[in-house]
């Protein structure tokens, strides 16, 4: 399968706020670097088209596509360019959700976790890792255009990664959702139905919320469970959806240190469900973080699984848009991404 990716994406670093101090986030450039040099031995590169800011606008709001390619001004314009932009305050419960005028309030009005900083080179990467999305996703439209009967496959090289961002809210290391962005282009295209699959070790809060109320696209999500790990206040089994996207929404919460054998059953649970809502194409919301070394996440999986999630999601055998979410294990993240591709190739 070719592989969606432009260097430029490695132009944004951030700062996260963990154990009370502001440091470096694990979200780090030579993910998608490692990455990349990686699947170029094996794999066609092509380069994002550029950003398609009203795909965007349809699955977020406008207002906070706004905030995010001016923030950065803003904030070196009020002479705060030593560091960078993030908020301190939340319209959390019992308080209103008003959108304030000033940046501080807007930071905490369009975020919901200070894992997530705003740099001079943030939009610039955020908008092409997003193009990376919307461009597989026309690639995959194309090819099954051109050959029906051979469910065609991309994968969007996205760094940073987008499944914990909602309609109107960064965090998560997450700014704009292309694996919501990847559904949307899907569904403007021939596809009436979509499903986004998404099996990083955090709950996608960001992808369930913006199709919470649709029909047309289906969530189902594998995580660690949201009452020991973040983004907490979303992920719990009896989120099933709303309004015309009742029962059209899973999640299947693991616990803590969740090894192979019941995180690989827990997958044939959610390719079972994907199949009985009978989708035209899918979306993976591909993270690696669930890997045995990763510095931030419990899961006990090890390098050579990978290979094996990619044969099983291939065999859903529809077309398909595999979009690149968490993984920290620097060292091992290439061998396990290279790895589900490999799998996912090697089906049928
Ligand atoms: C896309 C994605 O995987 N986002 C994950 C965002 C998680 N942010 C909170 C991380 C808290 C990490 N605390 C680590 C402690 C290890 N010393
Ligand atoms: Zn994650």
């Amino acid at each position: 399968m070719d592989v969606v990716y432009s260097p430029a994406q490695t132009l944004h670093h951030a700062f996260e706020l963990d154990g009370g101090q502001l440091v470096v986030s694990w979200e780090s450039p030579i993910r998608a670097v490692r990455v990349a040099e990686r699947l170029a031995e094996s794999h066609v590169m092509v380069e994002p088209d550029p950003f398609d800011r009203d795909l965007a606008e349809q699955v977020h709001d406008a207002e906070y596509v706004e905030f995010l390619t001016l923030c950065w001004d803003r904030w070196s314009a009020e002479g705060r360019g030593a560091t960078q932009a993030m908020g301190f305050t939340w319209p959390a419960t019992g308080l209103r959700d008003v959108r304030p005028g000033t940046l501080d309030g807007q930071l905490g009005y369009y975020s919901f976790a200070a894992d997530c900083s705003i740099g001079p080179d943030t939009w610039n990467s955020v908008a092409i890792s997003a193009a990376a999305a919307q461009t597989a996703a026309r690639l995959v439209a194309e090819r099954t255009e051109t050959e029906p009967d051979r469910p065609a496959a991309t994968f969007a090289l996205c760094r940073p990664p987008g499944h914990h961002a909602g309609r109107r809210q960064f965090g998560g290391y997450c700014y704009l959702n292309n694996a919501a962005i990847a559904a949307q282009a899907l569904r403007n295209r021939a596809f009436e139905r979509v499903a986004v699959l998404d099996i990083d070790y955090h709950h996608g809060n960001g992808t369930q919320s913006i199709f919470y109320e649709r029909a047309d696209v289906a969530f189902c999500s594998i995580h660690a469970d949201p009452v020991e790990e973040f983004p907490y206040f979303s992920g719990f089994a009896d989120e099933t959806g709303s309004d015309h996207g009742d029962g059209h929404n899973l999640n299947l919460p693991l616990p803590p240190g969740t090894g192979p054998s019941e995180w690989m059953a827990t997958l044939d649970r959610a390719i079972d469900w994907v199949r009985d809502h009978d989708p035209d194409a899918v979306v993976i919301s591909a993270g690696v973080d669930t890997h045995e070394n990763d510095p931030i996440s419990t899961f006990k999986l090890p390098t050579p699984v990978y290979p094996t999630i990619g044969t099983r999601l291939a065999s859903l055998a529809l077309p398909t848009v595999l979009v690149m979410e968490g993984g920290y294990a620097t060292d091992e993240l290439a061998e396990n991404v290279a790895g589900l591709l490999h799998g996912f190739e090697s089906f049928g």
